[in-house]
């Protein structure tokens, strides 16, 4: 399994801007663990990672992920004190801008002359929170976004933030929701240009993308807590695909969700049993992550301590 790890990494194409998100990454992380005595930092991963067929990338095979799961628990988060590395798939839902219409640009605004934009009405307090909150979020050092689109780019990011925050010891997590992909093509075995059409149909070998989970909980940050979840479509097995996860990552625990009630119910699988978290029905607005993320901090609350002990 390391060999196969380490060809991963050695055969991906290298990561655009390293240094640069590297100082960035240092940087956060330097200031959160010596303020007020050190901030508890979680790194959440959200959205759906991308493999490309050609080098020079037009086609690719996607993972389904709108990247809410994500946006919503790294405001939760926040609210409860966390510095967030927030790595996410370009293009998918963002951190405090949820109750946003989906073309923002062309909804929140109007012309009242032709030299004099303004927000209109309707969207008016909800521009006004998003933009106050996340400026907030990033000017008290409790956001930091870096964007993926590719298996490389997540694997290559999510390896330099472990190893960043293996110092953090106890009071760092993983907290991983982006759903990755299983299957890749071998950046070596991938043709440069553009697969030609036209000579009927086509046939792609995957291969396996190496499990990075054990790693990543033995090698890169074996102190952090460590959060995964599991996707399925047949509710049928998946209880038993989390449990199974559980134990072969040895995760602290794994968030189960189904694909058609994932907004209205999770359950978290860890060794002192399960227990189901659901949205609160009554109120139109509350989230499933409001009572996740409640859950889970006071996971990694009680696991600090007895990391202490
Ligand atoms: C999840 O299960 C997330 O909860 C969702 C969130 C992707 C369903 P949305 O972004 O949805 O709010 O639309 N993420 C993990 C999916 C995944 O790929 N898990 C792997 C697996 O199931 C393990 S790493 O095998």
């Amino acid at each position: 399994m390391e060999d196969e790890i380490s060809s991963f990494f050695e055969s991906s194409p290298p990561q655009k801007n390293m240094e640069e998100i590297l100082e960035n990454l240092n940087e956060f992380i330097k200031l959160n663990s010596s303020s007020q005595g050190g901030r508890r930092i979680v790194c959440v991963t959200s959205g759906g990672t991308t493999v490309p067929l050609e080098q020079r990338c037009v086609r690719y095979i996607d993972n389904f992920s709108s990247g809410n799961r994500g946006a919503a628990s790294t405001e939760n988060f926040v609210k409860a004190g966390y510095a967030v590395i927030f790595l996410y798939r370009r293009g998918t839902c963002q951190p405090y801008c949820r109750s946003l219409p989906d073309d923002p640009f062309l909804e929140c605004f109007e012309f009242s002359d032709k030299t004099n934009i303004q927000g209109s009405y309707s969207h008016l307090e909800a521009v006004k929170m998003a933009v106050m909150d996340q400026q907030t979020a990033v000017a008290e050092g409790s956001l930091l976004k870096l964007p993926f689109s590719t298996i490389y780019e997540y694997l290559q990011m999510l390896r330099l933030i472990a190893e960043a925050l293996k110092d953090v010891g106890p009071c760092s997590m993983f907290y991983l929701a982006a759903a990755v992909s299983d299957f890749y093509v071998p950046w070596k075995s991938m043709t440069e240009h553009k697969i030609e059409s036209g000579s009927g149909p086509l046939d792609i070998r995957l291969a396996q993308v190496p499990k990075m989970l054990s790693v990543l909980r033995s090698n890169w940050a074996p102190k952090a807590f460590c959060i995964s979840f599991k996707l399925e479509t047949d509710s049928k097995i998946l209880m038993e695909k989390a449990t199974k996860a559980l134990r072969k990552y040895k995760v602290h625990a794994v968030v189960a969700n189904e694909l058609s009630t994932r907004k209205e119910e999770v359950v978290v699988v860890s060794s002192s049993g399960n227990v189901v978290v659901r949205r609160e029905c009554d109120k139109p607005e509350s989230f499933v992550e409001d009572n996740l993320i409640r859950l889970i901090v006071d996971r990694h609350s009680t696991y600090i301590k007895e990391s202490h002990n």
